[in-house]
Protein backbone atom coordinates (compact mmCIF):
# COMPACT_ATOMS: atom_id res chain seq x y z
CA UNK A 1 0.00 0.00 0.00
CA UNK A 2 1.12 3.44 -0.34
CA UNK A 3 -0.09 6.90 -0.26
CA UNK A 4 -1.40 8.76 -2.70
CA UNK A 5 -2.37 12.65 -2.63
CA UNK A 6 -5.41 12.99 -5.49
CA UNK A 7 -6.86 16.12 -6.89
CA UNK A 8 -10.45 15.69 -7.98
CA UNK A 9 -12.60 18.36 -9.74
CA UNK A 10 -16.06 18.56 -7.66
CA UNK A 11 -19.25 20.29 -9.06
CA UNK A 12 -20.95 22.36 -7.00
CA UNK A 13 -23.25 24.93 -7.35
CA UNK A 14 -23.07 28.77 -5.92
CA UNK A 15 -26.31 31.14 -5.48
CA UNK A 16 -27.74 28.37 -8.03
CA UNK A 17 -25.13 28.96 -10.65
CA UNK A 18 -23.18 25.98 -11.63
CA UNK A 19 -19.23 26.00 -10.74
CA UNK A 20 -16.15 23.17 -10.11
CA UNK A 21 -14.30 23.59 -7.02
CA UNK A 22 -11.11 21.24 -6.18
CA UNK A 23 -10.50 18.87 -3.91
CA UNK A 24 -7.62 17.24 -2.49
CA UNK A 25 -8.06 13.51 -1.29
CA UNK A 26 -5.44 11.52 0.16
CA UNK A 27 -6.09 8.12 -0.37
CA UNK A 28 -4.61 4.55 -0.11
CA UNK A 29 -4.40 2.69 -3.14
CA UNK A 30 -2.94 -0.54 -3.52
CA UNK A 31 -0.04 -1.95 -5.51
CA UNK A 32 0.83 -4.68 -7.18
CA UNK A 33 2.97 -6.72 -4.87
CA UNK A 34 5.21 -7.71 -8.50
CA UNK A 35 5.36 -6.60 -12.27
CA UNK A 36 4.46 -8.05 -15.40
CA UNK A 37 6.76 -7.65 -17.89
CA UNK A 38 7.76 -8.84 -21.17
CA UNK A 39 9.08 -12.59 -21.72
CA UNK A 40 12.93 -11.46 -22.52
CA UNK A 41 15.32 -13.71 -24.73
CA UNK A 42 17.75 -13.94 -22.59
CA UNK A 43 17.87 -14.59 -19.04
CA UNK A 44 21.50 -15.75 -17.01
CA UNK A 45 19.15 -18.18 -15.08
CA UNK A 46 15.29 -19.54 -15.65
CA UNK A 47 13.74 -21.15 -13.14
CA UNK A 48 10.92 -23.38 -13.74
CA UNK A 49 8.22 -23.07 -11.22
CA UNK A 50 6.47 -20.13 -9.34
CA UNK A 51 6.01 -22.06 -6.16
CA UNK A 52 8.05 -21.39 -2.89
CA UNK A 53 11.53 -23.27 -3.80
CA UNK A 54 11.54 -21.31 -7.36
CA UNK A 55 11.01 -18.17 -5.99
CA UNK A 56 13.46 -18.51 -2.98
CA UNK A 57 16.24 -19.50 -5.06
CA UNK A 58 15.11 -16.87 -7.35
CA UNK A 59 15.19 -14.31 -4.61
CA UNK A 60 18.58 -15.30 -2.84
CA UNK A 61 20.06 -14.95 -6.00
CA UNK A 62 18.76 -11.22 -6.24
CA UNK A 63 20.80 -10.85 -3.18
CA UNK A 64 23.82 -12.59 -4.29
CA UNK A 65 23.77 -10.23 -7.26
CA UNK A 66 22.26 -12.34 -9.96
CA UNK A 67 19.87 -10.10 -11.22
CA UNK A 68 18.89 -11.30 -14.63
CA UNK A 69 16.16 -14.45 -13.79
CA UNK A 70 12.96 -15.22 -14.81
CA UNK A 71 11.18 -17.30 -12.31
CA UNK A 72 8.33 -19.49 -14.58
CA UNK A 73 5.26 -20.59 -13.89
CA UNK A 74 2.84 -22.47 -15.40
CA UNK A 75 -0.49 -21.78 -13.80
CA UNK A 76 -0.15 -18.47 -10.90
CA UNK A 77 2.21 -18.05 -8.18
CA UNK A 78 1.32 -20.66 -5.39
CA UNK A 79 -0.67 -22.65 -7.52
CA UNK A 80 0.85 -25.86 -6.75
CA UNK A 81 2.44 -27.64 -3.61
CA UNK A 82 3.01 -24.11 -2.36
CA UNK A 83 -0.81 -23.10 -2.45
CA UNK A 84 -1.98 -26.92 -1.20
CA UNK A 85 -0.02 -28.00 2.26
CA UNK A 86 -0.79 -27.45 5.81
CA UNK A 87 1.74 -25.03 6.33
CA UNK A 88 3.90 -26.71 8.98
CA UNK A 89 7.21 -25.61 9.77
CA UNK A 90 10.02 -27.75 12.39
CA UNK A 91 13.60 -29.41 11.98
CA UNK A 92 12.61 -32.59 14.73
CA UNK A 93 13.81 -34.68 11.23
CA UNK A 94 15.79 -38.63 11.73
CA UNK A 95 18.68 -37.84 10.10
CA UNK A 96 21.87 -35.73 10.66
CA UNK A 97 21.28 -34.24 6.81
CA UNK A 98 18.03 -34.14 7.16
CA UNK A 99 18.00 -31.85 10.60
CA UNK A 100 21.36 -29.45 9.64
CA UNK A 101 18.71 -29.11 6.27
CA UNK A 102 15.53 -28.22 7.91
CA UNK A 103 17.20 -26.42 11.10
CA UNK A 104 18.42 -23.54 8.41
CA UNK A 105 15.01 -23.66 7.01
CA UNK A 106 13.38 -22.95 10.38
CA UNK A 107 16.35 -19.81 11.20
CA UNK A 108 15.49 -18.70 7.66
CA UNK A 109 11.50 -18.28 8.25
CA UNK A 110 12.23 -16.96 11.30
CA UNK A 111 14.00 -13.96 10.05
CA UNK A 112 11.72 -13.82 6.85
CA UNK A 113 8.71 -11.28 7.91
CA UNK A 114 12.33 -9.07 8.52
CA UNK A 115 13.87 -9.92 5.88
CA UNK A 116 10.86 -9.50 2.86
CA UNK A 117 9.08 -7.23 5.22
CA UNK A 118 5.93 -8.62 5.43
CA UNK A 119 3.71 -10.64 7.40
CA UNK A 120 4.13 -14.06 6.70
CA UNK A 121 2.23 -14.83 10.33
CA UNK A 122 4.66 -17.52 11.46
CA UNK A 123 3.68 -19.17 15.01
CA UNK A 124 6.53 -20.94 16.69
CA UNK A 125 3.84 -22.39 19.12
CA UNK A 126 4.99 -25.98 19.47
CA UNK A 127 5.08 -29.25 17.60
CA UNK A 128 3.84 -32.77 19.39
CA UNK A 129 4.35 -36.18 17.24
CA UNK A 130 2.45 -38.56 19.63
CA UNK A 131 3.66 -41.88 20.36
CA UNK A 132 0.51 -44.52 21.22
CA UNK A 133 3.02 -47.93 21.65
CA UNK A 134 6.30 -49.00 22.75
CA UNK A 135 7.92 -49.03 18.98
CA UNK A 136 6.61 -45.03 18.63
CA UNK A 137 8.24 -44.01 21.69
CA UNK A 138 11.72 -46.14 20.33
CA UNK A 139 11.39 -43.84 17.08
CA UNK A 140 10.61 -40.67 18.79
CA UNK A 141 13.25 -41.18 21.23
CA UNK A 142 15.86 -42.14 18.12
CA UNK A 143 14.47 -39.15 16.93
CA UNK A 144 14.58 -36.66 20.45
CA UNK A 145 18.22 -37.90 20.84
CA UNK A 146 19.65 -37.09 17.17
CA UNK A 147 17.61 -33.47 17.49
CA UNK A 148 19.63 -32.53 20.57
CA UNK A 149 23.23 -33.85 19.63
CA UNK A 150 22.20 -31.46 16.11
CA UNK A 151 21.36 -28.65 18.38
CA UNK A 152 17.57 -28.47 17.73
CA UNK A 153 15.13 -28.07 20.19
CA UNK A 154 13.10 -31.39 20.82
CA UNK A 155 12.65 -34.02 24.28
CA UNK A 156 10.56 -36.55 24.78
CA UNK A 157 7.80 -35.82 27.10
CA UNK A 158 4.93 -37.94 29.06
CA UNK A 159 1.24 -37.65 29.32
CA UNK A 160 1.21 -35.26 32.34
CA UNK A 161 2.85 -33.00 30.15
CA UNK A 162 1.65 -33.62 26.99
CA UNK A 163 -1.84 -32.43 29.14
CA UNK A 164 -0.34 -29.47 30.41
CA UNK A 165 0.40 -28.59 27.11
CA UNK A 166 -2.62 -29.25 25.08
CA UNK A 167 -5.53 -29.48 28.00
CA UNK A 168 -8.17 -30.53 25.25
CA UNK A 169 -5.94 -33.84 24.02
CA UNK A 170 -7.77 -37.05 25.15
CA UNK A 171 -4.67 -38.01 27.02
CA UNK A 172 -6.53 -39.85 29.94
CA UNK A 173 -9.70 -40.60 29.09
CA UNK A 174 -10.73 -43.87 27.20
CA UNK A 175 -8.87 -44.85 23.79
CA UNK A 176 -8.58 -47.52 21.59
CA UNK A 177 -4.34 -46.50 21.36
CA UNK A 178 -3.71 -44.49 24.34
CA UNK A 179 -1.01 -42.05 23.98
CA UNK A 180 1.84 -42.98 25.48
CA UNK A 181 4.72 -40.36 25.00
CA UNK A 182 5.78 -37.54 22.35
CA UNK A 183 8.34 -35.39 20.67
CA UNK A 184 8.42 -32.32 22.01
CA UNK A 185 9.96 -29.66 19.14
CA UNK A 186 8.90 -26.05 20.73
CA UNK A 187 10.05 -24.24 17.23
CA UNK A 188 8.09 -25.92 15.16
CA UNK A 189 4.61 -24.10 14.12
CA UNK A 190 2.73 -23.20 11.42
CA UNK A 191 2.84 -20.46 8.72
CA UNK A 192 1.04 -18.68 6.40
CA UNK A 193 1.96 -19.82 2.84
CA UNK A 194 0.37 -17.40 0.72
CA UNK A 195 1.76 -14.73 2.65
CA UNK A 196 5.22 -16.32 2.24
CA UNK A 197 4.86 -17.05 -1.64
CA UNK A 198 3.65 -13.36 -2.41
CA UNK A 199 6.50 -12.04 0.04
CA UNK A 200 9.08 -13.79 -1.86
CA UNK A 201 7.74 -13.31 -5.24
CA UNK A 202 7.27 -9.37 -4.49
CA UNK A 203 11.17 -9.73 -3.36
CA UNK A 204 12.23 -11.47 -6.89
CA UNK A 205 10.62 -8.19 -8.32
CA UNK A 206 11.95 -5.80 -6.29
CA UNK A 207 15.56 -7.41 -6.95
CA UNK A 208 14.95 -6.46 -10.72
CA UNK A 209 14.19 -10.18 -10.91
CA UNK A 210 10.90 -11.40 -13.64
CA UNK A 211 8.06 -13.70 -12.23
CA UNK A 212 6.29 -14.56 -15.30
CA UNK A 213 2.93 -16.48 -14.18
CA UNK A 214 1.01 -18.15 -17.34
CA UNK A 215 4.07 -19.38 -18.95
CA UNK A 216 4.73 -23.05 -19.56
CA UNK A 217 7.76 -24.41 -20.51
CA UNK A 218 7.22 -27.00 -23.58
CA UNK A 219 10.95 -28.09 -24.17
CA UNK A 220 14.71 -27.71 -22.74
CA UNK A 221 17.28 -27.08 -25.66
CA UNK A 222 20.00 -28.85 -24.97
CA UNK A 223 23.45 -28.98 -27.26
CA UNK A 224 26.68 -30.89 -26.73
CA UNK A 225 25.34 -31.95 -23.35
CA UNK A 226 24.86 -27.99 -22.06
CA UNK A 227 21.64 -26.45 -21.53
CA UNK A 228 21.07 -23.79 -24.42
CA UNK A 229 17.31 -22.65 -24.43
CA UNK A 230 14.04 -22.97 -22.63
CA UNK A 231 11.21 -22.87 -24.97
CA UNK A 232 7.70 -22.04 -23.44
CA UNK A 233 3.92 -20.92 -24.78
CA UNK A 234 5.29 -17.22 -25.11
CA UNK A 235 8.46 -17.73 -26.74
CA UNK A 236 12.15 -19.21 -26.58
CA UNK A 237 14.56 -18.03 -23.97
CA UNK A 238 18.38 -18.55 -24.39
CA UNK A 239 19.95 -19.28 -21.04
CA UNK A 240 22.75 -21.05 -19.90
CA UNK A 241 21.13 -22.08 -16.25
CA UNK A 242 17.66 -23.79 -15.89
CA UNK A 243 16.37 -24.58 -12.04
CA UNK A 244 13.87 -27.16 -12.08
CA UNK A 245 11.87 -26.58 -9.24
CA UNK A 246 8.53 -28.10 -9.62
CA UNK A 247 6.51 -30.13 -7.84
CA UNK A 248 3.80 -33.20 -9.56
CA UNK A 249 5.66 -32.07 -12.73
CA UNK A 250 9.46 -32.38 -11.60
CA UNK A 251 9.68 -35.82 -13.75
CA UNK A 252 8.45 -34.40 -17.30
CA UNK A 253 10.86 -31.53 -17.31
CA UNK A 254 13.79 -33.55 -16.47
CA UNK A 255 12.85 -36.32 -19.00
CA UNK A 256 13.09 -32.94 -21.55
CA UNK A 257 17.03 -33.18 -21.15
CA UNK A 258 16.54 -36.79 -21.08
CA UNK A 259 17.21 -37.18 -17.38
CA UNK A 260 15.52 -40.00 -15.93
CA UNK A 261 14.71 -39.49 -11.79
CA UNK A 262 13.09 -41.69 -9.08
CA UNK A 263 10.34 -39.80 -8.21
CA UNK A 264 6.48 -41.24 -8.29
CA UNK A 265 3.70 -38.60 -7.83
CA UNK A 266 1.33 -38.77 -5.36
CA UNK A 267 -1.60 -36.55 -4.46
CA UNK A 268 -1.74 -35.54 -0.55
CA UNK A 269 -5.21 -34.20 0.59
CA UNK A 270 -6.32 -31.71 3.25
CA UNK A 271 -9.30 -29.98 4.84
CA UNK A 272 -10.23 -27.18 6.70
CA UNK A 273 -13.03 -27.13 9.60
CA UNK A 274 -15.59 -23.84 10.21
CA UNK A 275 -13.30 -21.85 12.86
CA UNK A 276 -13.50 -22.25 16.59
CA UNK A 277 -12.47 -20.15 19.33
CA UNK A 278 -8.64 -20.75 19.67
CA UNK A 279 -8.23 -23.78 21.64
CA UNK A 280 -5.04 -25.55 20.08
CA UNK A 281 -1.76 -23.69 20.29
CA UNK A 282 0.28 -26.63 19.02
CA UNK A 283 0.51 -28.89 15.83
CA UNK A 284 -0.04 -32.31 16.97
CA UNK A 285 0.65 -35.33 14.79
CA UNK A 286 -0.16 -38.92 15.23
CA UNK A 287 1.10 -41.53 12.89
CA UNK A 288 -0.59 -44.09 14.67
CA UNK A 289 -3.67 -42.52 13.67
CA UNK A 290 -2.90 -41.11 10.48
CA UNK A 291 -3.38 -37.99 11.43
CA UNK A 292 -2.05 -34.25 11.66
CA UNK A 293 -3.83 -30.84 13.17
CA UNK A 294 -3.21 -27.72 13.73
CA UNK A 295 -5.34 -24.17 14.29
CA UNK A 296 -5.16 -21.32 12.24
CA UNK A 297 -4.97 -17.57 13.60
CA UNK A 298 -8.59 -17.60 11.75
CA UNK A 299 -9.97 -20.45 14.28
CA UNK A 300 -10.00 -23.03 11.58
CA UNK A 301 -8.63 -26.49 11.89
CA UNK A 302 -6.35 -27.42 9.15
CA UNK A 303 -5.85 -31.39 8.95
CA UNK A 304 -4.42 -33.95 7.02
CA UNK A 305 -2.90 -37.65 6.62
CA UNK A 306 -1.10 -39.68 4.36
CA UNK A 307 -0.22 -39.79 1.24
CA UNK A 308 -2.63 -41.43 -1.06
CA UNK A 309 -1.65 -44.99 -1.68
CA UNK A 310 -1.72 -44.80 -5.35
CA UNK A 311 0.17 -42.69 -7.74
CA UNK A 312 -1.92 -40.13 -9.43
CA UNK A 313 -2.25 -36.90 -10.78
CA UNK A 314 -5.33 -35.65 -9.19
CA UNK A 315 -6.13 -32.44 -7.32
CA UNK A 316 -9.67 -34.20 -5.92
CA UNK A 317 -10.46 -34.68 -2.18
CA UNK A 318 -12.05 -37.98 -1.35
CA UNK A 319 -14.84 -38.68 0.97
CA UNK A 320 -12.75 -41.26 2.32
CA UNK A 321 -9.80 -39.12 3.14
CA UNK A 322 -12.13 -36.95 5.00
CA UNK A 323 -14.20 -39.98 6.84
CA UNK A 324 -10.59 -41.63 7.93
CA UNK A 325 -9.29 -37.67 9.30
CA UNK A 326 -12.40 -37.14 11.11
CA UNK A 327 -12.30 -40.30 12.84
CA UNK A 328 -8.80 -40.42 13.85
CA UNK A 329 -8.87 -36.35 14.67
CA UNK A 330 -12.24 -37.36 17.07
CA UNK A 331 -9.85 -39.63 18.97
CA UNK A 332 -8.00 -37.35 19.68
CA UNK A 333 -10.29 -34.31 20.58
CA UNK A 334 -13.65 -36.31 21.09
CA UNK A 335 -15.11 -32.61 21.86
CA UNK A 336 -14.99 -32.10 18.31
CA UNK A 337 -17.69 -34.71 17.26
CA UNK A 338 -20.28 -32.09 15.55
CA UNK A 339 -17.55 -29.30 13.93
CA UNK A 340 -18.49 -28.89 10.03
CA UNK A 341 -15.58 -29.18 7.49
CA UNK A 342 -15.61 -26.16 5.51
CA UNK A 343 -13.54 -27.77 2.39
CA UNK A 344 -10.88 -29.85 1.29
CA UNK A 345 -7.99 -30.27 -1.53
CA UNK A 346 -5.35 -31.94 -2.59
CA UNK A 347 -1.43 -31.70 -3.77
CA UNK A 348 0.67 -33.13 -5.78
CA UNK A 349 3.92 -35.23 -3.49
CA UNK A 350 6.72 -36.29 -5.45
CA UNK A 351 8.06 -39.12 -3.76
CA UNK A 352 11.72 -40.18 -4.11
CA UNK A 353 12.89 -43.83 -2.39
CA UNK A 354 14.19 -42.48 0.79
CA UNK A 355 11.90 -39.75 1.23
CA UNK A 356 14.50 -37.01 0.62
CA UNK A 357 15.03 -34.20 -2.05
CA UNK A 358 17.17 -33.90 -5.07
CA UNK A 359 19.00 -30.98 -4.97
CA UNK A 360 22.11 -30.41 -7.28
CA UNK A 361 22.86 -30.47 -10.80
CA UNK A 362 23.65 -33.27 -12.43
CA UNK A 363 27.05 -34.52 -14.32
CA UNK A 364 24.69 -35.59 -17.74
CA UNK A 365 23.87 -31.84 -18.68
CA UNK A 366 25.73 -28.68 -17.97
CA UNK A 367 23.43 -25.98 -16.59
CA UNK A 368 20.05 -28.27 -15.42
CA UNK A 369 19.65 -28.12 -11.70
CA UNK A 370 16.89 -29.51 -9.64
CA UNK A 371 15.48 -28.63 -6.18
CA UNK A 372 12.72 -31.23 -6.33
CA UNK A 373 11.28 -34.88 -4.78
CA UNK A 374 10.35 -33.09 -1.90
CA UNK A 375 7.51 -35.35 -1.06
CA UNK A 376 5.49 -34.00 2.05
CA UNK A 377 8.22 -31.46 2.98
CA UNK A 378 8.26 -29.18 0.72
CA UNK A 379 6.95 -25.84 2.25
CA UNK A 380 8.81 -26.04 4.89
CA UNK A 381 12.14 -26.59 3.50
CA UNK A 382 11.45 -23.71 0.63
CA UNK A 383 13.73 -21.25 2.69
CA UNK A 384 16.82 -23.23 3.17
CA UNK A 385 16.62 -24.96 -0.43
CA UNK A 386 15.97 -21.62 -2.23
CA UNK A 387 19.10 -20.08 -0.17
CA UNK A 388 21.51 -23.41 -1.12
CA UNK A 389 20.29 -23.65 -4.23
CA UNK A 390 21.08 -19.71 -5.11
CA UNK A 391 24.91 -20.05 -3.53
CA UNK A 392 25.19 -22.96 -5.74
CA UNK A 393 24.25 -21.36 -9.15
CA UNK A 394 25.99 -17.95 -8.06
CA UNK A 395 29.16 -19.76 -7.24
CA UNK A 396 29.51 -23.00 -8.80
CA UNK A 397 30.34 -24.66 -5.61
CA UNK A 398 27.95 -27.10 -3.87
CA UNK A 399 27.37 -26.11 -0.14
CA UNK A 400 27.91 -29.02 2.18
CA UNK A 401 24.54 -29.18 3.31
CA UNK A 402 23.41 -29.59 0.07
CA UNK A 403 26.14 -32.33 -0.59
CA UNK A 404 24.30 -35.17 0.40
CA UNK A 405 20.45 -35.05 -1.53
CA UNK A 406 22.94 -35.05 -4.47
CA UNK A 407 20.67 -37.49 -7.50
CA UNK A 408 23.66 -39.62 -7.70
CA UNK A 409 23.28 -40.88 -4.12
CA UNK A 410 20.69 -43.64 -5.58
CA UNK A 411 23.54 -44.47 -7.30
CA UNK A 412 25.99 -44.96 -4.83
CA UNK A 413 24.00 -46.33 -2.11
CA UNK A 414 24.25 -43.45 0.03
CA UNK A 415 20.28 -42.57 0.93
CA UNK A 416 19.24 -40.10 3.08
CA UNK A 417 16.34 -42.07 5.07
CA UNK A 418 13.73 -39.65 6.38
CA UNK A 419 10.51 -41.64 5.80
CA UNK A 420 10.27 -42.53 10.06
CA UNK A 421 10.02 -38.69 10.16
CA UNK A 422 6.74 -38.04 7.99
CA UNK A 423 4.01 -36.91 9.75
CA UNK A 424 2.05 -39.58 9.09
CA UNK A 425 3.67 -43.05 8.04
CA UNK A 426 3.30 -44.18 4.48
O1 LIG B 1 6.14 -33.34 7.45
O2 LIG B 1 5.31 -31.92 8.88
C1 LIG B 1 5.21 -32.64 7.89
C2 LIG B 1 3.97 -32.64 7.11
C3 LIG B 1 2.78 -32.15 7.46
C4 LIG B 1 1.91 -32.36 6.44
C5 LIG B 1 2.59 -33.00 5.48
N1 LIG B 1 3.85 -33.17 5.89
Amino acid sequence: MHYLLDVVQKPVSYRGKPGRVYEKRIGMVSQRMWQEHELKDQYDVVIIGGGVHGLATAYYLTQLGVRNIAVLEAKYVGFGGSGRNTAIVRSNYRTPEGIAFYDLSVKLYEQLAADLEFNVMFSQHGHLTLAHNEKGVTGLTERANTNQLMGVNSRIIFPEEIQRIVPDLNVFGHSRFPIQAALYHPPGGIIRHDAVVWAFARGVDRGGGHVHQKTEVTAIEVQNGQVEAVVTNRGRIKTKTVLNATAGYAGLISKMVGLEIPIETHPLQAAVTEPLKPFLNSVIVSSTLHVYVSQTDRGELVLGAEVDDHASYSLRGTLSFLEGAATHLLELFPHLANVKILRQWAGLCDMTPDYSPIMGGTPDVKGFLMTVGWGTYGFKAGPASGYLMAELIASGKTPPKLEPFALTRFYEDRLVGEKAAASVSH
